[in-house]
């Protein structure tokens, strides 16, 4: 028995795996945004992986602000709420609150049944880069990184990879740095994360939401550091507008 079980696992683990590893889109981090997008472009047929260091998908939504475990959505994104099925409560006629454990749970949720592939506890350690595109990720597992051990990763060619790595745009500025590329930001560099003014935040965070390189866009948090603009803090509308928009675009591209 405890070798079927282990058979089951590493069967069903493979097929997942080598499904991706030539797929329409990889989804770098899985925050709200990022999930969000993954949902709407599997749904629409898309092969779509997403890729988070941490072992719980679902970035920065689970703990709402300084662990009190509510979040604030303004009125702009509260369909996207019901879409996602996500129960809420009125504060004032500009935001809604709702459990960011339940935002949580219902994003991976419908990112999942949509049929995007989300692997935990793997790293995006570098992109696939072939002189004037990004055309991939490379991958490690987490713990291989945590201890430093040296052991090689594994690559995956995609046609789109969305930076939703939140606060530091971690895979834009990797790729930036590495392959010395020029961003399509104002400067042709990353132009860094303001501090909070929470209205500008949110309407920035949609607004560069955007491909940054051919084969690269940038959503949430990322897509703020990138272009040079400011932190909310704990509301997520701005996040799941991203996502949304995140994947209006990217589709558009797979489409043509
Ligand atoms: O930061 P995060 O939640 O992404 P987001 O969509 O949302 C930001 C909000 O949570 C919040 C906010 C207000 O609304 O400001 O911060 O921009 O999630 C980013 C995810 O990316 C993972 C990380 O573990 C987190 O879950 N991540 C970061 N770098 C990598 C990564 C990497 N190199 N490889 C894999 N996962």
């Amino acid at each position: 028995m405890e070798v079927d079980i282990s058979k089951a696992i590493v069967r069903g683990y493979a097929a997942k795996l080598e499904s991706c590893l030539d797929c329409d889109l990889v989804v770098v981090g899985a925050g709200p945004s990022g999930l969000l997008c993954a949902a709407h472009v599997a749904r629409a047929g898309r092969n779509v992986a997403v890729f988070d260091r941490k072992l719980a998908p679902g970035g920065g939504v689970w703990g709402g602000a300084m662990l009190f475990n509510e979040v604030v959505i303004q009125q702009a994104a509260v369909a996207i709420l019901e879409e996602l099925g996500v129960r809420h409560t009125r504060v004032d006629d500009r935001f809604v609150r709702a459990d960011s454990v339940e935002l949580a749970a219902s994003l991976i949720y419908r990112a999942v049944h949509a049929g995007a592939k989300v692997f935990n506890g793997v790293s995006v350690e570098d992109v696939i880069f072939k002189g004037d595109r990004i055309g991939g990720v490379v991958i490690n597992y987490t713990p291989i990184l945590l201890n430093n051990l040296h052991v090689d990763p594994l690559s995956m060619r995609a046609k789109v990879v969305l930076d939703g790595t939140g606060h530091g745009a971690e895979l834009t500025a990797r790729a930036a740095q590495k392959a010395g590329i020029r961003l399509e930001t104002p400067t042709g560099g990353l132009m860094g994360e303001k501090p909070m003014w929470a209205e500008m935040g949110e309407k920035m965070t949609v607004e560069n939401t955007r491909r940054v390189y051919p084969g690269l866009y940038v959503s949430g948090m990322a897509a703020n550091g990138v272009f040079g603009s400011a932190r909310m803090g704990p509301i997520f509308g701005g996040m799941l507008l991203s996502g949304q928009r995140a994947a209006k675009l990217i589709l558009e591209e797979l489409g043509r």
